[in-house]
């Protein structure tokens, strides 16, 4: 048996095995509200500290979709290893966000710091209180022009498509900027 069903991984996700066991996890950034590259990099940070951050993008200047009378955010992908389930893993992006003073006022709006989870793995996940991968993940390109830098071949397990092939469906529009450097600033 060829070794790539024999572990049951696809294309771009190297993490076979059960649930439970070591997961690439690919998240998404965001920051609209005070210094966001500052609390980008400090997200970045904590991140080091809950699990084995193992690529990052570049930062991303992007208009605001969906709710758009907001500022504009800056984006980044982050890949990480994690032997957390989910729901734990969620439960701690949750803390960090609050610790990092995100106060959540009003849906979609404005806010010191988001971090979603985009893709688990080849795990889907759908319950009341988390949807993986994420549910809008396809239609931004906030999203998936920083998450393309880093893991192009990465495989969506519901739409069985590859990140690059996600991205290249996109319509055009929704205006998002590669910066060209950010360096933390001390
Ligand atoms: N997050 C949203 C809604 N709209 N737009 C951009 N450009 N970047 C975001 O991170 C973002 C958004 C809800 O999480
Ligand atoms: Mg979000
Ligand atoms: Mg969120």
């Amino acid at each position: 048996m060829p070794l790539e069903s024999f572990t049951g991984n696809r294309r771009g996700n190297p993490d076979p095995g059960p649930s439970g066991m070591r997961k690439t996890v690919y998240l998404s950034l965001g920051s609209n509200v005070g210094d966001r590259a500052a609390q980008l990099f400090a997200a970045q940070i904590r991140l080091k500290a809950i699990g084995t951050v193992s690529a990052v993008s570049s930062f991303y200047e992007t208009e605001p979709v969906e709710f758009t009378s907001q500022p504009w955010f800056l984006n980044c992908a982050v890949a990480m290893e994690t032997n957390n389930t989910p729901q734990q893993l969620m439960a701690t992006l949750l803390r960090v966000e609050e610790e990092m003073g995100r106060r959540r006022v009003q849906k979609k709006g404005p806010r010191t710091i988001d971090i979603d989870i985009l893709l688990f793995g080849d795990t889907i996940v759908d319950s009341a209180d988390l949807t993986i991968p994420h549910p809008a993940m396809q239609t931004r390109r906030f999203v998936l022009e920083p998450l393309a830098e880093i893991a192009p071949q990465a495989f969506h397990p519901v739409f069985k498509k590859t990140i690059r092939e996600l991205l290249d469906a996109l319509p055009v529009g929704q205006i998002v900027r590669k910066l060209k450097t950010t360096e933390p600033r001390s």
